[in-house]
This record gives structure tokens, sequence and C-alpha cells, in this order.
């Protein structure tokens, strides 16, 4: 059998979605331009959608499987089973109000009327501060909707913040931060779970590797174990002779998180020649 995983036929999450089966080492065939496509070298069947119905897809068992935005799945409401965060997609859904304007907490709402492409995450979040409000759904360009008068606030993705600033609006209280998750259909067989597992653990060695960087460094043997004691403890460093006397060549693995101040600690306690390399993959 193949695993039917269902991904954005074009749009923001098309490239990652693609990038991240690339570099799980799952070659796709031709045809990424058409409805569907077959990796050649993994038991996994593409299909090309538009992310918003993706968790209907995944629901029907037309798809698995499924690479979407959390905040689509929330705001869709299918029965689909998140089963992992892919950690690209980043984005929040937040309120925004006109700049000047003060929004001073969920009661600011009451009465406004507000333009989202969500409006049943609007909705919950309304209800769950018992504010009445009036939602206007419009699909795209939300942003321009206060500055047309068609709403007072708006309820949007936002990530770098730039649409919101070009628009004269001021981002005020996020409801949701989201990233892509993979999304699962509720009733699967032993051996499309088998694919998956084996889906996941390659997606898991991708995910940590961009984590963390190869250190090679050359350190003073008198320094050794200052520097050895800076490392972080996944297990010892590796220390191996330098053709030049009383010097040995140190390497490890640094969470990306902590690398500059290890960077400048390591240097600091005598390092020198530090080389910094991407990690591929890493099975641990
Ligand atoms: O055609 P299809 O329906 O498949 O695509 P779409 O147009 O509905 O979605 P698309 O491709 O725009 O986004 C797909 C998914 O990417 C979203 O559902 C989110 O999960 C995720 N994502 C991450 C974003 C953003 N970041 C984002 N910034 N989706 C949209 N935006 C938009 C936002 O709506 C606003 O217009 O970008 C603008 C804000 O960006 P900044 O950087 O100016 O803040
Ligand atoms: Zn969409």
């Amino acid at each position: 059998m193949k695993l039917k995983l269902a991904i954005q036929k074009s749009g923001r999450l098309n490239e990652d979605s693609m990038r991240l089966l690339k570099e799980c080492g799952i070659d796709i065939g031709n045809g990424v331009n058409k409805l569907k496509a077959e990796a050649t070298n993994f038991p996994i069947e593409l299909f090309f959608f538009r992310d918003d119905d993706i968790p209907q897809y995944v629901e029907d068992g037309v798809a698995d499987i499924g690479f979407v935005g959390e905040n689509v799945v929330y705001e869709k409401a299918k029965k689909v089973e998140v089963a992992y965060e892919l950690g690209f997609g980043k984005c929040r859904l937040s309120f925004a109000v006109k700049k000047g304007e003060t929004f001073t907490g969920p009661s600011f709402l009451a009465g406004k009327k507000i333009a989202t492409s969500y409006p049943i995450l609007v909705q919950q979040y309304l209800n769950e501060h018992s504010i009445q409000a009036e939602i206007h759904e419009i699909s795209g360009s939300v942003e321009i909707a206060p500055g047309i008068g068609l709403a007072d606030v708006v309820c949007d993705l936002v990530s770098s913040g730039s649409t919101l600033f070009m628009n004269g609006l001021v981002e005020a209280e996020t409801i949701l931060h989201s990233q892509a998750v993979l999304i699962k259909h509720k009733n699967f067989s032993t051996e499309a779970q088998q694919i998956l597992e084996r889906l996941l653990f390659r997606i898991e060695s991708v995910k940590k590797a961009k984590k963390n960087k190869y250190v090679l460094l050359n350190a003073p043997n008198d320094q050794l174990e200052k520097i050895i004691a800076l490392l972080p403890g996944m297990k010892s460093p590796t220390v191996l002779p330098l053709a030049s006397p009383g010097w040995s060549s140190v390497h490890t693995v640094i969470a990306e998180s902590d690398f500059w101040d290890m960077i400048e600690q390591l240097k600091n306690a005598g390092a020198e020649g530090i080389l910094v390399i991407p990690i591929e993959k890493m099975i641990l």
C-alpha cells in the first residue's frame, strides 16, 4: 500500500512541504503540477489541494495524512488528529486595531465589526469572553477592511507584521499561535501506521539536525579540561591529538539556540580554529 499525503498545491506551505520530503530522502516523480504525484523510493503518494480543503479530505479518507496550518485545522474543526508539529509555516492569528486606538482587552471588541477569514475561531474567542460583536467573513485582503469602512477591527494571520503596518493597523491580541502540522485520518490500518512511523522517524531526524551544529575546534592541551567542561553533555566530545604538539582537536554537537554564547565562551577559554558545520541528519 501507499500512504496518501495531502499538501498545499501552491502557496506558502507548498515549498516547505516539498523541501521537507526531499530532506527526508523522498523523491517525488514528475507531475507536481497535477493533482497527484508518486514517490519513487518511498510508499507515499502526494495529492495537491487548496489548504482549506485538506482537513476535509483527511477526514473523508481521500488522503490518509496532510500537511496544513493549525489555523486551518482548528477553523475547519474536522474529525482529524494532529499527529506532529512540522516546525514551518509559523504565524499567529491576531486582532489588530487602527493605529491610534488602544485595545483595552476583550471588552474593546463589544459591538464592533470584525473582519476575518477565521469566523469560527473569532466567535470562539468572543464566546469565551462573553462578548457580542459582528463578524464579517472575508476570504482575502482582510487588512484593507478598516480602511474602506467595512470593519472596525480585523483578526488575521500575522508573521512579520508588515502587512498590518502598511495598512495602518496595530496588532492587539493574539488568539492562536500556528505552525504547519501533520494531521491524520482517525482510522489507520497497521500498515499505514507503519509507513507513517517511518516517515515521522525521518522528519524527526531532519528537524533535530537543523537544531544542532557540528563544531570542530583546536584546543591547547592545558585548557582542554576547561573547554570540555563548557560543552553540552550529549555524550563526551571526541578529542584527537593534533600534529603540532600540545594541541588537540575537539569535535562536538552544539544546539543552535546556545550557539553564539557557547562559541564566545570557547574562544575565551582558548579555543582556536573553530569550524561550524551544518548537520544533514541526526539519528540518536
Ligand atoms: O490557495 P490556498 O487556499 O491553498 O492558499 P491560501 O491563500 O489560503 O494560503 P497561503 O498560501 O497564503 O497560506 C497558507 C498557510 O501558511 C496559512 O494557512 C498559514 O498556516 C501559513 N502562514 C504563515 C501564513 C502566513 N504565515 C502569513 N503571513 N498565511 C498567511 N499569511 C498572510 C496573512 O494572511 C497576511 O495577509 O500574510 C500576511 C501577513 O504577513 P506579514 O509578514 O506581513 O505579517
Ligand atoms: Zn486557503
